[in-house]
């Protein structure tokens, strides 16, 4: 049987139709390549990535030095699984821990394996040192988290769509609203059987929602208080997108557990992981949890590549300033806009939140007029585009890139009168 032979965009697309699952609704945009900061249609059509695959190529795409490591890694050794030992999961897991201070980690691939994980160590943490009675620990979340697709997961997720008939779910969660200092102190005084409190330092899939200031802070102190595990999602937050190393260090937390993932490879392989001190980690041991593909060479040598790229090339530095500037052009241009409501974000994790209600078409009309222009963002609910470019992004480029969207903002006023 022969392949089929891809020439055009919209052939590219039915083949996906025709054969693939419809869990998605892309935009219809078919990329082959990217570079950078830039992506290439199956036309030749150029584009800058506002997306950056959620965060996972903060790097740039195809980033030479990661693609190097991985290169070298794949020709000599690929998987072991974890009945052997391998000679690169070591020199990983010395790198990442010295590289985020904390005395262990463990591997896995994908973001929601990493929360999994955080969770099922948050729990066996709760009944073997914090002398939960058995099966009765509870982890604390938050409103209209997103921290993956796994049954578990989606059991406390706010939205419908990721719930709606896959039910039974998954017992030992307690909702309390976002940014609510009040409302974890007040859970916690009430229940003594609480492990962990689990939550996104800026909230992604909400719409780039930013807590107040002092919140991170307050909640930690109070999971100290209450001997509760404080566990970050860095998954889309960290690795420098919000112009820190970890969302955590903007207010100097040190956050129990930390889950990482995306662009832990920068974007060349599923890479997750968990991080925690040994009086947390040890919890696990052999046969208690794992994964066929967690901790491969493949993943190590690509992990600790995309790690040294942040640091070498200070993306989290570029993020901050290259943040700053976007929030502060998109702001100028807020003031004369009937459109935008508002910009927020940090670093470089933005969104704008459009005059319109969150079921509308629009936020999907501007990203397809901004495609039209040479730029692709993903628009979050019907009204908030998220702008979340590759970290490697300089000043005349993102100029450039405001130039694009408030021209695509201004053409979609004009249309409305
Ligand atoms: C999709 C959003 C981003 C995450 C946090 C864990 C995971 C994610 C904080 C799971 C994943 C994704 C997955 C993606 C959409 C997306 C997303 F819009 F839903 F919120 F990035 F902004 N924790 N985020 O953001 O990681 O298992 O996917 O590797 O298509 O579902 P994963």
């Amino acid at each position: 049987m022969s392949i089929t032979e891809i020439t055009s965009s919209q052939q590219a697309i039915d083949l996906e139709k025709k054969h693939g699952a419809y869990n998605y609704e892309p935009l219809p945009v078919v990329l082959k390549k990217a570079k950078g900061v830039f992506m290439w249609d199956v036309e030749g059509k150029k584009y800058y990535d506002f997306l950056s695959a959620y965060s996972a190529v903060n790097q740039g795409h195809c980033h030479p030095a990661i693609l190097q490591a991985m290169y070298k890694q794949a020709e000599n050794l690929t998987l072991t699984s974890r009945a052997f030992y391998n000679d690169v999961l070591g020199q990983y897991e010395e790198y990442v821990t010295k590289y985020f201070g904390y005395d262990k980690l463990l591997p896995m691939n994908s973001g929601a394996e990493a929360v999994e994980t955080a969770l099922k160590i948050c729990r066996k943490w709760g009944y073997e040192v914090k002398g939960i009675p058995n099966g009765e620990a509870q982890i604390v979340v938050v409103k209209n988290n997103f921290h993956g697709r796994t049954i578990s997961i989606i059991t406390f997720s706010s939205s419908e769509e990721a719930r709606h008939n896959f039910g039974p779910y998954t017992p030992g969660f307690i909702e309390i609203p976002y940014n609510d200092v009040e409302a974890l102190e007040k859970v916690l005084e009430e229940n003594k059987n609480i492990a962990g409190f689990l939550v996104e330092p800026i909230q992604g899939e909400a719409g780039v929602f930013v807590p107040e200031d002092g919140y991170l802070k307050k909640t930690k102190a109070l999971c100290e208080k209450h001997n509760v595990l404080f566990i970050a999602d860095e998954i889309q937050t960290g690795f420098g997108r919000t112009g820190k190393k970890l969302a955590s260090d903007h207010e100097e937390i040190r956050p129990d557990i930390i889950t990482l993932g995306k662009a832990l490879s920068g974007g060349f392989y599923p890479v997750s992981a968990v991080l925690a001190d040994k009086e947390i980690m040890d919890v696990i041991q052999p046969g208690e949890h794992g994964s066929t593909f967690g901790g491969n060479p493949v993943a190590c040598a690509v992990g600790i590549a995309a790690l040294k790229v942040l640091k070498d090339e200070n993306l989290a530095e570029n993020a901050e300033k290259m943040g700053a500037f976007f929030r502060k052009e998109m702001e100028d241009y807020i003031k004369e806009s009937k459109v935008v409501k508002l910009v927020r974000g940090k670093g470089l994790l933005n969104a704008i939140v459009i005059n319109d209600s969150s079921e509308s078409s629009t936020a999907w009309d501007i990203c397809m007029t901004m495609k039209e222009n040479g730029l692709l963002a993903k628009p979050t609910h019907g009204n908030i585009i998220r702008f979340a470019p590759p970290l490697i992004i300089n000043e005349e480029q993102m100029k450039a890139c405001i130039e694009i969207i408030i021209k695509s903002l201004k053409a979609y006023e004009d249309r409305m009168g």
